[in-house]
């Protein structure tokens, strides 16, 4: 029970595909109580009857593009629970137009949208919970390969993904003082909401499945038992990190 009652807000959960979902299912089976976040009515209609399943104590409106919306949910956190122990932020967008073709022709609005949804809100979200954040609180955020290396029509999110590493390792800086921790999982592909209707995407995970040194791909499980670890005690020294949790897909050359 590496969790034992520490209270886990999770941003990100859409359906039981979403990583977020994997993440907390982990965090619940460890004894952590839970709350989660939801863009929209759509989305909230989702994650209600999830929160049911996983025992969540309250679901809660946030859009991360609105600084009222999100100033709101702390606020509400702060009355139903006055602190958090495990911040999860699982959340990106980007255009879906700006998904495929040149990076080269992504618009200056496409990029606004993409750094905005997928990057600043999590400094957006560290700054609003600053102050609900115990000593030897764990922050964490989902992070993908093509923000090192070119993927192919990845390109903006790329972008956003580079901004919101760099992100992790100034927010460790600024928090680390406190005892708070911020660090980010490298997740290899996984088929969710996100990622479905991506052309392509099958043959990514084909890619990975003939070159990775596990000659699979990673699940959801995979990715919340490590979000565990990060955050949990286990990893009471690791602040900044990006962990990959992709079979060893990035270590290989050629
Ligand atoms: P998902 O669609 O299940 O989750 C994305 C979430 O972002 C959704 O719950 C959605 O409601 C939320 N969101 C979008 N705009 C928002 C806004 N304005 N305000 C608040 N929430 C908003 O997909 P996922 O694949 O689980 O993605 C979760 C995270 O994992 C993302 O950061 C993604 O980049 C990252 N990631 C995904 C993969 C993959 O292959 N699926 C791999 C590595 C990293
Ligand atoms: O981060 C992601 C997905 C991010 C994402 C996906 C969508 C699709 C639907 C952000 N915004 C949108 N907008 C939509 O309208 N991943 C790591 C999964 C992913 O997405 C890709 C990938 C991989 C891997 C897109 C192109 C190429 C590879």
């Amino acid at each position: 029970m590496l969790l034992q009652g520490k209270r886990a807000l999770v941003f990100g959960v859409a359906n039981d595909k979403s990583i977020a979902y994997g993440i907390a299912e982990a965090f619940k089976k460890n004894g952590a109580r839970l709350a989660f976040s939801y863009v929209n009515e759509a989305i909230q209609k989702r994650v209600e009857p999830i929160s049911e399943t996983l025992g969540g104590e309250f679901i809660f409106p946030c859009d991360v593009t609105d600084d009222a919306s999100i100033a709101a949910s702390a606020e509400m956190v702060r009355e139903k629970w006055g602190g958090v122990d495990v911040l999860v932020h699982s959340v990106a967008f980007a255009n879906r137009d700006d998904l495929k073709g040149r990076y080269i022709e992504t618009s200056r609005d496409g990029f606004k949208l993409a750094l905005d949804i997928s990057a600043f809100s999590l400094v957006a979200l560290c700054r609003a919970y600053e102050d609900l954040l115990s000593p030897d609180a764990s922050i964490l955020t989902m992070t993908y390969h093509g923000s090192t290396k070119v993927v192919t029509n990845y390109n903006v999110m790329g972008v956003a993904k580079a901004a919101l590493e760099a992100s992790v390792r100034y927010l460790a800086a600024d928090l680390g003082r406190k005892g708070v921790r911020i660090n980010a999982v490298s997740a290899g592909p996984i088929k969710t909401l996100a990622s479905s209707g991506i052309s392509g995407f099958k043959s990514i995970l084909a890619h990975v499945e003939e070159h990775a040194p596990m000659h699979r791909n990673v699940t959801i499980e995979d990715v919340g038992n490590t979000a565990l670890f990060l955050a949990s005690s286990l990893a009471s020294g690791i602040t900044g990190e990006v962990l990959y949790v992709d079979s060893g897909f990035s270590i290989m050359g050629i």
